[in-house]
């Protein structure tokens, strides 16, 4: 291939192009090349434990260990985050069974501040820890709280109720148990009493009374079991489940939400929901899969129907590392917002040099697509509050082995929205429909080192100067019988030259109408560790954690490239990427 080097000089598109350079920025190491160390050992061992991998717009509390997000809402004014915490470190609480709910407030879902836990294990009811639940507004303005009380040390569970203590305090510090708790034994036919957990947020059935689903283990498998109440305190079960499957033995964290077709106004579930609105189940798989369902829930039988069954083809919320996700109705902008927790992918002990462990995505507006077959997210747009100088590149040419850098943005604290625009679609490489089953075994043999007819193209981001360490995030254009599918894959394996970190490969695929919109957008939020991927306007995302050697080593700023390693040239119509400043998460 011809050598071409060019950067971006004084607002001229300048792009780098060697085979050689490519390759050492995107391929993973191979035997043979020269400039790939497969070793670790160029980083000190401890180089984990340091500040600069603390996210600066990730909500997190000041230390310690979080987990998952626990009943979100909009009340009077304020948004509250609640979620699982360990107030004794930054350690998986899971033997010391003492998990409470920590709590943090916010105007905006950017800035927070961090209260007191507002539920603390203290009744027999919850004693071994208060594990995950929803938040409800009753009646139009009585926020209850179901959460899973664990009772013993074998983990026993069952459903509790908590009030706020002053619901003329703007920020709801304290709240207050039912008196009647517990609200939901066990005690069912068939069920394992030390997997009965995390109740959803309320809904209303036909015949007014309020529904929860909690999910379960019955009969071996997974099950979401619906109760009923007429005043949200006292409940019954209902005779059969609103769903069950083979696929996992255990639903944890269920939601279940309304969504309009094509609009991305939130439903509140508390009223009646119109016509011509999907239902949609998520439910966490196998104890860290977030999948999704759509269907309809059919309402004469109080089921829910999913359009497929086969588990295998159920998407996931994002396919990264992101779990326990929650949703709710954001009353203030009439949208649906879901976030998750994202761990992190060192040691244990490093976790517990740093003082700190566990992220929340960042707050994303949920909706389902036109078709009715896909999920959208794309980021809150409070988001925007954040940015800082912009860097905008338009016209851009990339042809096979082109590498652009993107300079003048903060590279480690980035938001990056590019549109890839195909010249050609006619010469895409045929799509086998097994890849469906393992889109990240896809990743791995298809990397961004390995050329195809359309794409990879995408973000180098997180890079050494040496390139050594790096990040991409990347698509392939496959054509199906019926339609286009692109491939979306985030490829940590060179995140980063500490040994010991979990460095996977994530990856989605996506149907996409190539013939009507030939441009596929992707977005990047980078915040030091984490690297959060939005593609085709939200249709995969992928959550990320990284921790480059680099950053720590050199305290410099890490470089960050737009490149193309398929045959056909991909325009770039459209770049620009923030600088994003630091938010309060923690105050
Ligand atoms: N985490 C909670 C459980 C939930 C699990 C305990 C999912 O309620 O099932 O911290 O991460």
């Amino acid at each position: 291939m011809a050598m071409a080097v060019q950067v971006f000089l004084g607002g001229l598109a300048c792009i780098f192009s060697t085979s050689l350079l490519f390759q050492l920025l995107v391929g993973p190491c191979r035997e043979g090349v020269f400039f790939c160390s497969q070793s670790s050992t160029k980083g000190p061992s401890t180089a984990i434990v340091s500040e600069r991998y603390r996210t600066a717009y990730h909500l997190q509390p000041p230390k310690n260990w979080i987990n998952d997000p626990c009943g979100p809402m909009y009340y009077n004014g304020i948004y509250h985050e609640f979620y699982q915490y360990n107030p004794d470190g930054s350690f998986n609480p899971n033997t010391s069974y003492n998990i409470v709910w920590g709590h943090s407030v916010s105007t905006d879902l950017v800035n927070w501040i961090t209260l007191e836990p507002a539920i603390e294990p203290d009744t027999p009811n919850d004693i071994k820890g208060c594990w995950s639940g929803s938040a409800t507004i009753v009646s139009g303005d009585q926020p209850v709280i179901i959460y899973t009380g664990v009772i013993d040390i074998e983990k026993h569970q069952v459903q509790n109720i908590a009030l706020p203590k002053n619901r003329s305090d703007p920020y709801l510090r304290e709240w207050t148990k039912a008196g009647n708790n517990p609200v939901i034994q066990s005690g069912v036919p068939g069920l394992n009493s030390g997997q009965f957990r995390d109740p959803t947020t309320g809904w209303i059935g036909p015949d007014g009374l309020w529904r929860i689903a909690v999910g379960a283990q019955l009969n071996g498998y997974g099950a979401a079991l619906l109760y009923k109440s007429e005043d949200f305190l006292n409940w019954t079960r209902v005779d059969h489940p609103l769903y069950s499957s083979n696929a996992s033995i255990m639903l944890e964290c269920l939601d279940f939400f309304a969504v309009l077709p094509g609009s991305n106004n939130g439903l509140d579930m508390s009223s009646a929901i119109p016509n011509g609105a999907k239902h949609v189940l998520k439910m966490g798989l196998n104890f860290g899969e977030d999948v999704y369902v759509i269907g309809v829930y059919d309402l004469k039988r109080d089921v829910f129907v999913p359009d497929t069954d086969d588990s295998r083809l159920w998407p996931r919320i994002d396919y990264g590392n992101f779990y326990a996700s929650k949703t709710f109705f954001d009353s203030k902008h009439g949208r649906r917002i879901i976030w998750a927790w994202t761990t992190e992918t060192d040691s244990s002990s490093d976790d517990v040099a740093k003082g700190w462990a566990g992220i929340h995505s960042f707050p994303r507006t949920i909706w389902l697509d036109s078709d009715s077959k896909r999920l959208l997210q794309w980021p809150v747009e409070e988001i925007e509050s954040l940015r800082g100088n912009e860097i905008n590149h338009q016209g851009l040419d990339l042809k096979m082995g082109d590498l652009f850098e993107i300079e003048g943005a903060d590279t480690l604290q980035a938001d990056i929205e590019i549109d890839f625009e195909l010249t050609s679609i006619d010469d895409a490489d045929p799509f086998d429909p097994s890849w469906l089953f393992d889109a990240e075994k896809h990743c791995r043999e298809a990397d961004a080192s390995v050329h195809g007819s359309i794409g990879p193209f995408g973000l180098v981001i997180l890079a050494s100067d040496d390139t050594e360490e790096h990040t991409v995030v990347h698509f392939r254009v496959y054509k199906s019988q019926k339609n286009y599918m692109i491939l979306m894959c985030s490829d940590l394996r060179r995140s980063s030259l500490t040994p010991g970190l979990d460095t996977p490969t994530y990856g989605g695929f996506f149907e996409f109408d190539l013939e009507k919109e030939r441009k596929i957008s992707l977005r990047t939020l980078i915040d030091r560790s984490a690297v959060e991927s939005f593609g085709g306007g939200g249709r995969v995302c992928i959550m990320a954690r990284v921790y480059p050697v680099s950053l720590v080593d050199d305290n410099r700023q890490p470089h960050m490239y737009a490149f193309n390693n398929g045959s056909a040239t991909v325009r770039v119509p459209q770049l620009r990427a923030w600088s994003m400043r630091r938010a309060q998460v923690s105050v």
